[in-house]
């Protein structure tokens, strides 16, 4: 078993939303920034995770210098928070200039607009004092097949990181994989994908990935073995855990809520490869769902880290000598019902 070590965790500003869906408005009222982060410290987060926007609102439209003023300011109210940045993500789903995909267009002006947009997010980072970059690439695949090259758009997406990695030698970046959702199909839908991608770069070893559980079950696969994989590799350097109900629309639900034994999965490989030792923040990715009132907004994060720190126990405490021997026995029906008997817990 793992030594026992505090998990640190984090959230962003994304994750307190006002409930608006595709088919209505928003059913919170929007709250500031500095309430937002006031309430991660207030419950005991220690990190947020930023896309370059909810750093530097309007980043588009603002110069180099005033980009910079404005990081600098925040860092400054981070540090009196004592809150770190886990990440910053270049939003690259917005603009009108990523319609047709960012690095991946198939217009050379939009994937320019692309790479400078992210190499101004690496200078963000370095402001606010964080390494790590994430890229959700939400709009590189197609909705028709046709429309596009799929290996070439591999070599569009080889270029933009290519440039990141040589715009500044200290980052490193994590590919956050998502099967669908903006795109009917997604160019780099799995870890396997991410790794192979990082692999094609010059410098892999700066190269590695975020899991989120949700885009796991999106993409049919099991995010505990996604763990493992990433973890093998030795590059599961974020995390966004959360949970989903099925191949639906993404969910985002608290981590846990719909399969607590997936989510006990998660926490056992997380434990077995000491997932945090180096640093690595457990973030939630997690929204309220559309009917939850202002008073009870944090409750999402809230009950995900509470589930988490409860799985960390029963990982702790799960019989592995019995599982062990009923491994050796080729039980697995024994072994269903060993792991179901400790998540239950003792009968009254
Ligand atoms: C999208 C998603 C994003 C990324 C950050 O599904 O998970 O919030 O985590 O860009
Ligand atoms: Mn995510």
């Amino acid at each position: 078993m793992a030594d026992q070590h505090p998990y640190r965790f984090c959230f962003g500003p994304w994750n307190i939303s006002e409930g608006q869906d595709p088919y209505g408005p928003t059913t919170r009222p929007p709250q500031s920034f500095d309430w937002k982060l006031a309430q991660l410290k207030k419950h005991g987060f220690e990190a947020m995770m930023f896309h370059d926007d909810d750093a530097v609102p309007d980043i588009d439209s603002k110069s180099g210098t005033q980009v910079r003023k404005e990081a600098k300011a925040l860092k400054k109210r981070l540090d009196d928070f004592g809150i770190a940045a886990e990440m910053v993500a270049p939003r690259l789903w917005f603009a009108p200039q990523t319609i047709d995909g960012a690095y991946t267009s198939n217009d050379p002006k939009c994937r320019r607009y692309a790479i400078d947009r992210s190499l101004r997010c690496l200078d963000l980072a370095k402001d606010l004092g964080t390494d790590l970059i994430v890229l959700w690439l939400a709009r590189e695949g197609s909705y028709i097949r046709e429309s596009k090259d799929a290996a070439r758009c591999i070599d569009y997406l080889v270029e933009a990181l290519d440039r990141m990695l040589a715009h500044d030698r200290r980052i490193r970046i994590v590919i956050e994989p998502k099967p669908n959702e903006p795109m009917d199909h997604a160019y780099i839908p799995t870890i396997g994908h991410a790794l192979a991608l990082a692999g094609l770069t010059r410098d892999p070893k700066r190269v590695g990935c975020l899991i989120e559980s949700a885009h796991a079950i999106l993409a049919g696969l099991d995010p505990a073995d996604e763990i493992d994989f990433a973890m093998r590799f030795g590059k599961l350097w974020s995390l966004h855990l959360n949970d989903q109900n099925g191949l639906k629309y993404d969910q985002d639900r608290p981590f846990g809520n719909v399969s607590l034994r997936s989510a006990f999965d998660q926490v056992r490989a997380l434990e077995r490869h000491g997932y945090g030792k180096k640093g690595e923040y457990v973030c939630f990715d997690v929204h309220p769902f559309r009917t939850t009132k202002p008073e009870h907004w944090l409750d999402a994060l809230l009950n995900s880290r509470r589930t988490f720190l409860r799985l960390v126990q029963k990982a702790r405490s799960f019989n592995e000598k019995a599982a062990r021997q009923r491994i050796e026995n080729r039980d697995y029906q024994a072994l269903d019902q060993l792991v179901i008997e400790h998540l239950l817990g003792p009968a009254k």
